[in-house]
């Protein structure tokens, strides 16, 4: 192992980050091999980029993005409106897919899968083509055409991937939801889209189970006003029923095409897709991005932070229900012509080496996961990583929450082998891609930093009235400059866009996390701001659960705040009044089985604890950061002054 330890004894918590000071250089042997190799290679792209904008990402539009028409203005810049490569036509679809037929590498493998059983399949890029071309063949059939919202609840198949890519091909947006949210949550987001088609499969696979996808998207049709048609995926051949007049099967209405259609040109802003995510209220946002610009820059930023390489077997283990997955398995990964292996399953079945067993057997060169999977691997022990040979690979990152020190460690030396770079790359589903992470052939790492800005991404760090602080102190961060896969607005809300980003430091745009920037110009992300709480490295906020558990007809009140959890990085704890009703361990299940049923799993809170009284400020305000302190079975600190019952904070105390 390669560190030049200042202090090897520290633990990883929260203080410790503050303090670590490991420094874990690049290989010569892996530097020597990068895309990017020098210092000074990197500092003439960051320079290149804040200096001279425009010719930068003209230049990098030019070469990485096929053109059907040419651009004008490189970017239209009225804060917080920006529009990029103006006035050009390209297709996401295209540039995934047919770019590289056309390039006469169609036979190239595109996507290695392997289902949770262990089915197989593999599509290279001419493969993909026609799958492509197939399903927005159908779409047309299914009267869905540019403009129009596609929501897609599907497994981790290939057709997953084909169906936003097949959205790609004829200008209608995708809306895809996480396979887990519930009936409700669907709906609202159907709603709040006016998605035209849904699409969805009979089930999925997950732990050997049959988990029915079908039945779910029927309760949510039933109360979405907008879907005229659903197509359904056979994946599990399970019994389904089918609506007749609105529900088709893949395989009648796909499958049965020509798959010659054509990708569209379509111009550089045409919206590309929406994608829910929390903010600190409790409805969900619709974000939005468009074609060229977060095309180009899911594109640059893989390539550049993964050092693709042509003979790479990369695999990203994020779900293409979150931005991860359509940034870096989809968008940057096909653009660039990678090999992206995708898997359906769990990660611990049929045992808790599955993860190991895939990368072994399809020689996977480069990782991306979430720390979430790395706490876990841990607890599962290094006995299910010592049974594979994990020598193929060469890189590894992580994305969704900070990774802790320990975790770091581990991954670096057990599943890297201690040759291979860590990657903790900093981003948002609203950034589009990746804003600040190691590049891996020259950036020394620092265990539980995100390191250094990419070229194009101008971090400035504020304090709560917007003016910039010393930054070793740290404070909100915000990005200064517009960059390409910026997002573009929140769907059906233009003002909550502004309020929400754009109105902290007028001109730039709030990311809603606390950061520092230590002497070295290495930033660390000290969590959110919000009320959003980071649960496996899904973000959910704290007013969505409130408001689910406050549905109950038997909950009065309900405050919920994360507390620290080992594995998830923060659980789910809720505090909540009642009627009265006889709070037992029957009733708190159902409380719980009440938010699965309202959101979905990944909301179900860990803790719910019955209280008289929530603590609250004179002024009505919850305190949370009290209940904070009492999920987390710390000792009360700070002022409490202001709290109009401290007995009820005495009372959840003793509850414990
Ligand atoms: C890509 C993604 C975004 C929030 C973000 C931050 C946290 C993500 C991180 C990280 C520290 C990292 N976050 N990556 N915090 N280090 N490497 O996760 O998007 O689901 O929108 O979440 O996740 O708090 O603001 P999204």
């Amino acid at each position: 192992m390669t560190s030049h330890s200042a202090d090897t004894s520290q633990s990883g918590s929260i203080d410790h980050v503050l303090h670590e000071r490991r420094l874990f250089p690049p290989s010569a042997e892996f530097t020597k091999n990068a895309r990017i190799s020098s210092v000074q290679q990197y500092e003439d792209m960051v320079a290149a980029a804040r200096d001279t904008r425009d010719d930068f990402w003209r230049k990098e539009a030019l070469e990485h993005l096929h053109w059907f028409e040419p651009f004008g203005d490189v970017c239209q810049w009225e804060a917080p409106h920006a529009k990029w490569f103006v006035g050009g036509k390209t297709n996401a679809c295209y540039n995934c897919v047919d770019a590289h037929v056309a390039a006469g590498r169609g036979d190239k493998l595109a996507i290695i899968w392997e289902g949770e059983p262990g089915d197989q399949r593999k599509l290279t890029y001419r493969d993909l083509q026609i799958e492509v071309a197939k399903c927005a063949e159908a779409f047309a059939q299914l009267g869905v055409g540019q403009g129009d919202v596609v929501s897609i609840y599907m497994p981790m198949t290939p057709e997953l991937a084909i169906a936003m890519l097949a959205c790609a091909r004829i200008g209608a947006i995708h809306s895809v939801i996480f396979a887990g949210f519930s009936a409700e949550s669907i709906a609202d987001r159907n709603n709040d889209a006016s998605a035209k088609l849904m699409i969805t499969s009979d089930g999925l696979y997950r732990r050997g189970k049959v988990l029915p996808l079908k039945e779910t998207v029927d309760e949510a049709l039933a109360k979405s006003t907008s879907v005229e048609k659903c197509l359904v995926l056979r994946r599990t051949g399970g019994e389904v029923p089918m609506t007749e007049g609105r529900d088709v099967w893949w395989h009648d209405v796909v499958d049965t095409q020509p798959g010659e259609l054509a990708a569209v040109p379509l111009d550089s802003e045409t919206p590309l897709f929406i994608l829910y995510t929390s903010g600190s209220t409790g409805k969900p946002k619709g974000i939005l991005h468009t074609t060229a610009g977060y095309n180009l820059w899911a594109r640059r930023t893989f390539e550049w932070v993964f050092d693709y390489r042509d003979d790479d077997i990369y695999w990203c283990t994020a779900d293409c229900g979150w931005i991860t997955g359509h940034s870096y398995i989809v968008y940057g990964p096909m653009t660039a012509g990678a090999t992206c292996m995708m898997y359906e399953g769990a990660p611990n079945h049929p045992a808790e080496d599955r993860f190991w067993d895939l990368v072994e057997r399809h020689k996977v060169t480069v990782l991306y996961t979430a720390p979430t999977a790395v706490r876990a691997f841990i607890k599962w022990g290094d006995e299910h990583v010592d049974k594979h040979d994990l020598s193929s690979l060469r890189l590894l990152g992580s994305v969704g929450e900070g990774i802790n020190p320990e975790a770091w460690m581990w991954y670096h030396s057990k599943i890297g082998g201690g040759r291979c770079p860590i990657v903790d790359t900093w981003w948002q589903t609203e950034t589009g891609g990746i804003m600040m992470s190691p590049l891996p052939g020259i950036t020394p790492t620092k265990p539980g930093s995100c390191t250094k800005p990419l070229p194009g991404v101008i971090p400035n760090i504020v304090d709560e009235l917007g003016n910039e602080v010393d930054s070793e102190h740290g404070g909100k961060l915000c990005i200064s400059e517009p960059w390409p896969g910026m997002l573009r607005g929140i769907w059906g809300d233009p003002e909550r866009f502004v309020e929400q980003y754009f109105s902290d430091v007028p001109g730039q745009y709030l990311t809603g996390d606390n950061a520092r920037c230590d002497r070295d110009g290495y930033y660390w992300i000290m969590g959110r701001i919000d009320d959003v709480i980071n649960v496996s490295g899904h973000r959910l906020s704290t007013i969505e659960v409130e408001s689910a558990l406050v549905s109950h007809p038997h909950v009065c009140e309900a405050a919920v705040v994360g507390r620290p959890d080992d594995l998830k990085g923060q659980a789910i704890a809720a505090f909540i009044t009642t009627t009265g009703r006889d709070t037992d361990d029957e009733f708190l299940k159902e409380l719980k089985m009440h938010v699965r049923k309202q959101i979905g799993a990944l909301a179900q809170p860990d803790d719910i604890r019955v209280t008289a009284a929530l603590p609250k400020t004179r002024s009505g305000k919850i305190m949370r950061r009290l209940l904070r302190d009492v999920a987390a079975g710390r000792e009360l600190v700070g002022d409490t002054s202001t709290l109009e019952d401290l007995a009820s904070i005495s009372q959840l105390q003793e509850s414990e």
